[in-house]
C-alpha cells in the first residue's frame, strides 16, 4: 500500500521508456564491501537501481561491459585508483560523479576520499535516476558548505515528542539497546540520503536520566545502527545533571568537582560511543536550569562542557533561544541582549545554535539579529522542520521558501551580501566549525512525518544544511519526482502550490509582519485576544498591541529600539516606516489603522485583503489538487484532498476570528466586497 513509508526513496520501477535509456547505462555494479559503510552503499545501490530498473542489477568485481557503476575511493579501490580523478579538497564528505571509460567500455564512477563521501555520491546517482536526469554525460563535483548538519529530536524517554503531530517517538527506549527496530535503519538511510550526518536523540527540556548508564547503552546501540551511514549521535543534556544524576550539591561550572564531573561522563560516552557528537544545551530559558543560576555566564557554562569534550573531538551546540521574561518589554531583544556581549568568549569546540529569527519560529518573522552580530562565534542555524506555528500536520505548507528567505537575507554585517547563509557556511568570518540543526518533524506514523508533504521538509532541510545557497523550488522538484511521479503534467502544478503555500499560511494567520497570534499553549488556532497566560509576553495582546489608534509593535527609536540590534543600514531602514518591506511593517512598527500602504490602500483594507486571500490561495491549491487525480496512487491523493479541505477550514477560521476580533478593536467596517467574519 501506498502509506508514504518509504518517504523520497521509493525505487519503484520506471516508465518503460526511461528503463530502456538507463539499461544500457547501468548494466552492473562494482563496489566493495570492505567496510560497513561501504556494504550499506552497495546494497543501497543495487536496491535503488534493481527497484528503479525493474530487475536485479548484478555485481561484478570488474568491468565486463558498457554501463558498469564503478563506486568507492581511491584508497580501497585499485579501479577507481586508476582512473586518476581528482579527488583534492573533496574533504570527509564530497564526491565526484563522472562518466568515464575503462579500457574501452563507458562506464560511470562514484568517486570519494571516505566511504561515507560515496555513500553520498552513490544516493546522488541515484537521484538523478528517479529524478529521470541524463546519465550518460557526467561531470558532478559535490561538497557540503556546512560541517555539521543535525536533526534535533524533541523526545522525550516517555515517547512523547514535544510539539510532534506525526505519532510518538520513533525511539523505543523499552526495547532498546536489544530490540534494534528496522526503522532506525530506514531513518539512517533516508538521513544520509540528504547529507544529515547528526541526530539529537532527545528533547532540550528533557531531563538528566538519558546520561545514566542504562540509558548510555541504549544510545549507543542506535549509534551502531547509524554509524555506516555516517550520522553521529549527540545528546541534549541537562545542566543540572550533576545534581540530579550525580550526587552533587552544586552544577555550578566554575566548581571543579562538577567540571570533574562533566570529565568523568565525557570519558564514559566516549567509551561506548568513540565518535559521540556532543552536548546540545538549553540552559536559562524557559525554567531550564544553567549557569546564571550561579551567577556564570552561558560562555562559563558551554566552556566547561566544551573542555570535557574536547579531548574525544565532541561539540557543545549552545543554544541562544533564552526565554525567560528578562525583558518584559520586548521579548525579541534578549537573546541579542545576552550573547553578543559574550563574542569571543567560547571555546574552539563550542557553536551557538540560533533560532532562525528572533520570536519563535513564526510563519514570518525577520532574521534573528545575532546572525552577523557575533563575528567571533561560529553561529549555528535552527529551523523548525516540525510545523509547530503553521498547521501541525495537516496544512500543506511546504518550509523551502522560509528557509530560503532566512539564508538569503542579507545581514550587511560586512557591507553588502553578507548573507545569513554566509554567516553559517563559516565563509563570512572564516569559521572552519559550521552547521545547521532541524528540530525534526519525525514520529512513528507510518508515513513518519504526519502528512506526505511533510516529508518535503525533512527533505529541504537536509538538501540546505548541504547547501544553503540552493534553491528550494529545485528543491521542491527533486521531492516531486522521487516522492510521487516525473510525469510533468503533475510536477509543476504541484511545485507551484508547494512553492505558494508558506505565503498563504503567512496570508490566513499573520500577514504584514504580525506574529504570536495562535493559542497560547496548544498553538494551534487563532487567539488574537488571548489574556489568559499569566506572563504578558506569553499572550497574543502583547505582539499585534491592537487599539482603537492602529496596529504593532514598536520597535524603532522611539519604541523597544530591537531595530538597533541589526547592522546600522538595516537598522536605519527597519527604523523608517516607508523603508520598511511591508510583509514585516506590523513587527516593527505601530501604524494607524488608516496608514497609506504603498498599494494606495489603508492598513485596515490591506490586512483584510491578506486574510482573505490566504483562505483563496488554500482554494486554489484544492483546484489543483483536484485536477490531478488520477496521476498518484488513490491513498496518498485522497489523503491530501482530506488534508486540504481541514485546511481550508481552518485558513477561513483564522481569517475569520482575525478580522472579527480586529474589527472589534479598529471599529472599521469591512472594506467593499469582502465577506463578513462568519
Ligand atoms: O517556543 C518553544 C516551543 C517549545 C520548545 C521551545 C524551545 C523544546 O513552544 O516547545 O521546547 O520553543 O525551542 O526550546
Amino acid at each position: 500500500a501506498e502509506d508514504g513509508y518509504e518517504l523520497w526513496l521509493r525505487y519503484h520501477p520506471l516508465p518503460p521508456a526511461q528503463v530502456t535509456l538507463y539499461n544500457h547505462q547501468a548494466t552492473e555494479l562494482i563496489a566493495g564491501a570492505a567496510t560497513s559503510t561501504q556494504d550499506v552503499t552497495r546494497s543501497e545501490l543495487q536496491r535503488g537501481l534493481s527497484g528503479l530498473l525493474g530487475h536485479t542489477v548484478s555485481l561484478s568485481d570488474h568491468i565486463t561491459h558498457d554501463g558498469a557503476i564503478v563506486v568507492g575511493t581511491p584508497g580501497s579501490s585499485a579501479l577507481i585508483g586508476s582512473l586518476h580523478l581528482n579527488t583534492q579538497n573533496l574533504g570527509s564528505d564530497g564526491y565526484l560523479i563522472r562518466s568515464v571509460m575503462v579500457n574501452g567500455h563507458a562506464a560511470t564512477a562514484i568517486v570519494a576520499q571516505t566511504d561515507v563521501g560515496a555513500l553520498y555520491g552513490a544516493f546522488h546517482f541515484l537521484r538523478l535516476l528517479q529524478t529521470a536526469q541524463p546519465i550518460e554525460h557526467l561531470d558532478l563535483r559535490e561538497t557540503p558548505r556546512l560541517k555539521l548538519r543535525v536533526l534535533d529530536h524533541w523526545d522525550y524517554l516517555n515517547g512523547q515528542v514535544e510539539r510532534g503531530y506525526a505519532g510518538a517517538s520513533i525511539w523505543d527506549w523499552w526495547k532498546l539497546p536489544d530490540w534494534r527496530a528496522p526503522r532506525y535503519t530506514d531513518y539512517a538511510r533516508a538521513n544520509a540520503s540528504i547529507g544529515i550526518n547528526g541526530t539529537v536523540l532527545n528533547n532540550v527540556n528533557a531531563g538528566a536520566i538519558i546520561l545514566t548508564p542504562a540509558y548510555l547503552q541504549k544510545v549507543a546501540a542506535l549509534a551502531d545502527v547509524f554509524r555506516p551511514y555516517g550520522i553521529r549521535v549527540y545528546l541534549s543534556i541537562r545542566f543540572s545533571a550533576p545534581i540530579e544524576i550525580g550526587g552533587l550539591k552544586t552544577a555550578d561550572p566554575l566548581d571543579p568537582q562538577v567540571q570533574a564531573w562533566w570529565h568523568a561522563k565525557a570519558d564514559e560516552i566516549y567509551k561506548l560511543i568513540p565518535d559521540f557528537g556532543g552536548f546540545l544545551v538549553k540552559a536559562n530559558s524557559e525554567g531550564q536550569p544553567g549557569p546564571e543560576d550561579y551567577h556564570r555566564t552561558h560562555a562559563d557554562g558551554a566552556n566547561m562542557l566544551a573542555d570535557a569534550l574536547a579531548p574525544h573531538g565532541g561539540v557543545v551546540m549552545w543554544r541562544a533561544f533564552v526565554y525567560s521574561q528578562k525583558n518584559p518589554e520586548d521579548r525579541a531583544k534578549q537573546a541579542y541582549d545576552e550573547f553578543k556581549p559574550l563574542d569571543g568568549r567560547f571555546h574552539a569546540n563550542v557553536l551557538v545554535q540560533v533560532k532562525n529569527g528572533p520570536i519563535d519560529f513564526q510563519p514570518r518573522e525577520p532574521f534573528h539579529p545575532l546572525f552577523g552580530a557575533m563575528p567571533k562565534t561560529p553561529l549555528m542555524m535552527e529551523f523548525e522542520i516540525t510545523k509547530e506555528y503553521l498547521g501541525f500536520a495537516t496544512h500543506l505548507v511546504y518550509l523551502g521558501p522560509l528557509f530560503e528567505e532566512v539564508l538569503s537575507a542579507d545581514t550587511m554585517a560586512r557591507g553588502n551580501g553578507s548573507t545569513v547563509a554566509k554567516v553559517i557556511d563559516g565563509s563570512l568570518e572564516g569559521h572552519p566549525l559550521t552547521g545547521m540543526a532541524g528540530d525534526a518533524n519525525i514520529g512513528t506514523d507510518r508515513n513518519w512525518c504526519g502528512s506526505d508533504f511533510n516529508q518535503a521538509n525533512w527533505y529541504v532541510f537536509g538538501r540546505l544544511a548541504w547547501n544553503p545557497m540552493q534553491s528550494s523550488r529545485s528543491i521542491a522538484e527533486d521531492w516531486v519526482r522521487m516522492t510521487f511521479t516525473n510525469d510533468q503534467a503533475f510536477v509543476k502544478p504541484v511545485v507551484d502550490m508547494m512553492m505558494g503555500s508558506r505565503e498563504a499560511t503567512v496570508d490566513y494567520m499573520t500577514p504584514l509582519g504580525l506574529v504570536h497570534l495562535m493559542g497560547p499553549g496548544h498553538h494551534y488556532g487563532p487567539a488574537p485576544w488571548d489574556a489568559s497566560e499569566s506572563e504578558a509576553d506569553w499572550r497574543p495582546v502583547y505582539y499585534h498591541r491592537a487599539d482603537h489608534q492602529g496596529i504593532g509593535f514598536d520597535r524603532t527609536s522611539t519604541g523597544s529600539d530591537a531595530v538597533a540590534q541589526y547592522a546600522p543600514a538595516l537598522a536605519a531602514q527597519f527604523n523608517d516606516v516607508k523603508q520598511t518591506p511591508e510583509q514585516y511593517l506590523l513587527y516593527f512598527h505601530h501604524v494607524p489603522w488608516d496608514y497609506r500602504m504603498r498599494s494606495g490602500q489603508t492598513l485596515w483594507h490591506e490586512l483584510v485583503a491578506h486574510y482573505t486571500q490566504g483562505v483563496e490561495d488554500v482554494k486554489q491549491m484544492q483546484e489543483t489538487w483536484q485536477h490531478l487525480d488520477g496521476h498518484i496512487d488513490a491513498e496518498r491523493y485522497r489523503q491530501v484532498a482530506a488534508f486540504l479541505a481541514v485546511q481550508e477550514k481552518e485558513a477561513q477560521w483564522w481569517r475569520d476570528a482575525c478580522i472579527a476580533y480586529f474589527q472589534s478593536i479598529s471599529g472599521l467596517p469591512l472594506p467593499p466586497g469582502y465577506a463578513p467574519p462568519q
